[in-house]
Parts: structure tokens; sequence; C-alpha cells
């Protein structure tokens, strides 16, 4: 239906590799060579008190995991960014009720394809993060929600558990001790609604996947209404690492406020697609150039440096932006989940935006009327301009949508539709005025 914009391209590679992606070789997934690798290691100091040089010491409480994961500095993956330790610590876990501990493997932000890689060749380090998680929260059941259209991704993390339950890292007693942890994993269907958290929890009640009002957060009214911790892959990916090493290490590995690693997906108008996994606060320069540069050698254009939902930014403010959370909104956009939508200089951003606003309205689960028509206005208007028949007070009319789409719905896929259309229009709106006045591109797009 849709030229290549370059928005839809994800490849999977992996380059640099400081913690998540450390070793990895694509058939090293295995138990044993996860153990191999330092794995479990940090389960069993907090359980047993054995440290990894052999001594032993003493298990950790619950209360020093989350002061460490606090100290990390570590912040979610999955788009939010809010503190990992701070949301354990909302965990009431003294509640004598059952909790839930859910992980958010429901990738579908166009251009993000990091935690599907972290499944497929680094599973472990979710269950073993997971069980972390839920020792420090008195949590007895979890589950991991895998997005619907990748099945050999949710075979994979399936095959994973079994190994760690016949190992005695999941299930009862673990390794001796008084935590018993059952994690299943659970098959999505794929629609992109569901990884917001709330819709997610809906679906994974058996219901059809629409956002739930916040507050109240899952935190206290969760899956079947129960006190549910819900963190990304990645983010669980990293706890093993954090407790291994200590929160402090994982700090300085970043940069204040941005601790730690981040896998970011580069995709689009770049030589070498993949995901690379980077210290934040490493300069977008950087990034550009362990991907190949932009495609053919040609000029940078713009990016979309955290996913489709995030603004885009043309090249001279990306350019002098470092990779993480506070940079990039200094510039005026989000890290998001980290997918790096590179865009160059024959990119129509009309075509481009045409794209993005089809993925919304198709997305838009219906509940809220300013999401449910919204949406669907912004694409018809942008299509109209695309395809020559703009009138002149069509951007005038996409700002107004646009803003009165934005906080005025119950999650937050309405304010990532609008977004985008926003800051096209901030950046790009001679282009726009050019498609409207000329009936033509200004810009020449390869087939
Ligand atoms: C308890 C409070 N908990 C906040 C929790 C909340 C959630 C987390 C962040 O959207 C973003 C979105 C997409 N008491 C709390 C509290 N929490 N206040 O903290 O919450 P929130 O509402 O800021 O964000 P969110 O609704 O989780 C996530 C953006 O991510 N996105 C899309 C991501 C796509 C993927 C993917 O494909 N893998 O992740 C891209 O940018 O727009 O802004 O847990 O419960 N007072
Ligand atoms: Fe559904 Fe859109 Fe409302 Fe979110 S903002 S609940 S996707 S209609």
């Amino acid at each position: 239906k849709f030229k290549a914009t370059g928005l839809e391209t994800c490849f999977h590679g992996r380059h640099i590799e400081p913690q998540i992606y450390a070793g990895l070789n694509g058939a090293n997934w295995h138990l044993q060579d996860y153990v191999a690798r330092g794995g479990y290691v940090a389960l069993r100091r907090i359980l047993t008190g054995l440290l990894p040089d052999g001594t032993q010491g003493e298990p950790m409480t619950p209360e020093q995991l989350i002061a460490e994961v606090k100290a990390s500095g570590l912040r979610g993956r999955g788009g939010a960014g809010f503190p990992t330790g701070l949301k354990w610590s909302f965990m009431p876990r003294a509640l004598p009720v059952q909790k839930y501990l859910v992980c958010n493997s429901d990738e579908g932000e166009p251009g993000t394809c990091k935690d599907r890689d972290i499944l497929m060749f680094n599973p472990h380090a979710v269950i073993e993060g997971m069980a972390i998680a839920a020792y420090a929260m008195g949590i007895s059941v979890g589950y991991n929600y895998i997005h619907g259209e990748i099945f050999e991704v949710y075979e994979r993390f399936e095959a994973a558990l079994e190994e760690a339950r016949a190992a005695g890292f999941l299930g009862n007693n673990i390794l001796g001790s008084s935590h018993s942890f059952q994690l299943h994993a659970h098959h999505g269907f794929g629609a992109y609604i569901c990884g917001e958290e709330t819709a997610l929890l809906e679906s994974l009640e058996g219901k059809k996947g629409q956002p739930r009002f916040k507050p109240p957060f899952p935190a206290s009214f969760g899956l079947y209404g129960k006190p549910t911790t819900i963190n990304n892959t990645e983010t669980f990916a990293a706890v093993p690492w954090i407790i291994r090493h200590g929160g402090e290490a994982y700090l300085k590995v970043g940069k204040p406020n941005n601790g730690g690693t981040k896998i970011f997906s580069m995709v689009g108008d770049v030589e070498r697609p993949g995901n690379y996994e980077v210290p934040m606060g490493t300069p977008f320069s950087t990034l550009l150039e362990l991907a190949g540069g932009v495609k053919g050698g040609r000029k940078l254009k713009a990016v979309i440096p955290g996913g489709s939902s995030a603004p885009v930014l043309p090249a001279h403010l990306m350019m002098a932006c470092t990779m993480d959370y506070d940079s990039i909104a200094k510039a005026g956009s989000m890290l998001g989940s980290g997918a790096v939508i590179v865009m160059d200089e024959t990119r129509c951003m009309v075509k481009s935006l045409l794209r993005l606003s089809y993925f919304y309205q198709h997305e838009s689960c219906g509940q809220c009327t300013p999401c449910r028509e919204g949406t669907g206005w912004l694409w018809r208007m942008v299509q109209r301009i695309e395809h020559g028949e703009g009138r002149p007070e069509d951007l005038a009319m996409l700002d107004n949508v646009a803003e009165n789409i934005m906080g005025r719905t119950i999650c937050a896929l309405g304010d990532a539709a609008a977004m985008p259309v926003r800051a096209m229009l901030k950046h790009f709106r001679d282009e726009f005025a050019y498609h409207i006045e000329h009936k033509t591109c200004q810009v020449s797009v390869p087939a």
C-alpha cells in the first residue's frame, strides 16, 4: 500500500556489548552458556549469600536489593524511563495478598527490535532479572507477555523457562531458600495497544486489550485487581549485572540520572541497521558511526530518536545530542524505547508522516473520541496533502487536531499519534506547504 519510507525497516544485528549483549554469538543462549558467562550468580548471591569468588556471605534482604537498584540509576527501558528502584518500592511487599510480576515483551513500537533479540539470544538474563525482582517485592507469580507476531521468540523463551525450572532457578524454594517464584510465558496477539501496560493486563486476563484509566496504577490495582509490577524486557535483563557488580558500577557506565547501557535499534537509512548496546550518554554521532553512517554516504536529514511516538528532530539538533533521557528531552524529543529511525536527505517528510499516521489510526483501540476520531482525521489530512489534494488551511487544521488530542485521552497512544504531527510541522513545515502549493514533492524519493 505504501512505498518504502525507511520507517518499517528492522533488521537484527548486534554490536558493542558491554552488558546485556556481552559474549553472545546467537547460539549460546542455553542455560549452561549463560552460567558460564556468570549467569545466576546474582540470584544465588541474594538468596544464599554465596559470593562470586566462592566465599560465603549473607543473603541480601529485599530492602538492600531495592536500594542497589535505586543506586544504579536504572530507568524503565520500555519508553517512559521511570526509575526502576522507585517502581519496585511501590509494591506493598508485606501485604498478604497475591501479587504479580509482569514483563512487558509486547514490543510493537515501530522501529524497535531490541526485546526480541534479548529474548532470543539472552533469555536467561530476563528470567534471572525477574526472579530477583520477584524476591525484592515478595512476589510468587510472574508472566512474560510476548508480542504475538514473533512466535519463534515465544518458543525460545519457553525453552529457556524449562531449563531454568529444571535447574531449580524457578519454582518452589529456589536454591533451597524460602523464595518461590512461578514464571509463565504468555503469547499475545500482535496488537500495538497491548504494549500499554494496563491494556496488557486486560489482555492477560483474557479480555479485549484496552487501556484502563490511571490512576490507580498497576502498583496498587494491576493483574486481576492485585498489586502488580510491570517492567520492560530490557529493564529486567539489566538487573543481574547490577546485582553482580553493584548499583554504583552500573551508574558509572552511563551518566548521572541515566545509569548503565541502553540498546538502540538503529533503523532506516543507515549502512548497518541493527541493535547496538552502548553506554548511556554516548554521542549520537558515535552511534551513527557504529551503524556504518548514513546509507550511501547521503546527508542526514532527520532522526526520530525514540521509536515512532517520539518527536522527529532535524539533523543539526540530533547531531548535538548524546543518547540519554535528559539530552534527548532537552532537544525536544524522547529517548522512548530506543528505536533510532534515521532519515536521509531523500526522505519525504509528508510521506513519512503519512506512514506514521496510518499506523496510529489503525492501532487506536477506539475507546476515546479524540484518539479514535482524531487519528483518522490526521491520517486523512496527511493523505490529502501527499496526494496533491491539500488545502492551504490543512496545516493549521493538522496542528489544531493534534493539539486537541494531546492530554485528552486515556492512554499515551493519543499523544503518541499527535506528537509526530506537531514535530513534523514544527521542523519541516515548508515541505508540507510546498506539497500543498505545488501538488508534488520537494525531495526525490527512491522507488
Ligand atoms: C505508581 C505512580 N506507578 C508512574 C508507573 C506506571 C508505568 C511507569 C511509567 O508509557 C511510554 C509512552 C509511550 N505510582 C506512578 C507509577 N508509574 N507514575 O511508571 O508510566 P508512564 O505513565 O509515564 O508511561 P507509560 O504509560 O508506561 C510508556 C512510549 O513509552 N513509547 C512506546 C513504547 C513502546 C515500547 C515497545 O514497543 N517495546 O515500549 C515510545 O516512546 O509513548 O510515553 O509503569 O505505572 N504515581
Ligand atoms: Fe484507546 Fe486511543 Fe484512548 Fe488509548 S488513547 S485508550 S488507544 S482510544
